[in-house]
């Protein structure tokens, strides 16, 4: 026990680590665990561990399996969150971005506005607002808490809702692909940024049957940016958290932001193509697991 004791004490300690004197970048992913099912923090941490990163998360809740799944179960963890940020307060820990996804109650988006506060300056503040798609928002939530997650998004400097969540944050009406045109994209980019997000990046737009891909808008230099691959006609669970990993990942590799884009689309569709050629699909999520040396040779 003394032992155990002195050596987690020193590998705590550790000055060079406190002082942030190594070279390796430190991002902390802050959503729930879901044991079996291939989203968030199961997603969120080995890839970005695998861009060469350090990755520490704070698991928000624990569940069986996420909420796609007929039944699961869910444990809360938001009591830890202050605690851990305390004591890593006490332990001067900083890191290069905080990168928020699901959320599963009002108080956690209130605890990551405060987390924001003491742990943003100087960090990247990425939000994915992970709430729905296709239309709909996931089981767990209503209009009140997108319209809760829109105040979290106002304190981030990047964030890339899809246009279903972007819609339920803004109060706009939802519109399948092929019903609406640029102007209706550009419009709801530049609410969202009115939000407060230096940043906003739109995922799953589509503007013929062929392309899908993302539209972000800048508003400190006003500039819009798009990037579209050949889209693969079909859905799985858990591409959102792919994207958002691989491009907080690439963004804090130093990568510039429309070719981290680049990177995260790309890196999210062969994810996909994977799992159409993988005879024993999952349903309930995405293959991302062999496209990890792809995404790699592109970081190269
Ligand atoms: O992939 C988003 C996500 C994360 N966590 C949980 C979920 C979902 C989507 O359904 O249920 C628990």
């Amino acid at each position: 026990m003394e032992v155990r004791k002195r050596v987690w004490g020193a590998q705590t300690s550790r000055p060079q680590a406190l002082q942030g004197g190594n070279e390796m970048k430190k991002i902390v992913t802050i959503q729930d665990i879901s044991c079996f099912g291939k989203c968030s923090l199961t997603v969120a941490l080995p890839i970005i561990s695998a861009m060469g990163i350090e990755t520490a998360i704070i698991p928000t809740a624990v569940l069986s399996t996420h909420t796609m799944f007929s039944r699961f179960t869910f444990k809360d963890l938001s009591d830890q969150i202050e605690p851990i940020s305390t004591h890593w307060k006490e332990e001067k820990l900083r890191f290069d971005a905080l990168y928020t996804g699901y959320l599963g109650s009002f108080e956690q988006i209130d605890l990551m506005k405060q987390f924001f506060a003491d742990f943003g300056e100087g960090s990247l503040k990425f939000v994915d607002p992970a709430m729905g798609d296709n239309g709909k928002l996931y089981p767990a939530f209503d209009e009140a808490f997108a319209k809760h997650m829109a105040t979290l998004c106002a304190k981030a400097d990047i964030i890339d809702p899809n246009l279903t969540e972007a819609c339920f944050m803004l109060g706009t009406e939802y519109k399948e692909d092929g019903a609406y045109d640029e102007a209706y994209i550009k419009d709801i980019l530049v609410k969202l940024t009115a939000l407060g997000a230096k940043i906003a990046i739109l995922t799953g737009v589509s503007f013929s049957p062929d392309k899908l891909g993302a539209m972000g808008y800048n508003s400190e230099t006003g500039e819009f940016f798009s990037y579209y691959n050949q889209r693969i006609p079909a859905k799985y669970h858990g591409t959102g958290d792919v994207f958002s990993s691989s491009l907080v990942g690439a963004i804090t590799r130093g990568i510039p932001l429309q070719e981290a884009i680049k990177i995260a689309a790309d890196f999210t569709r062969q994810s996909i193509l994977l799992t159409e050629q993988d005879p024993d699909k999952p349903w309930y999520g995405v293959n991302f697991e062999p496209a990890i040396p792809y995404l790699l040779e592109k970081l190269k």
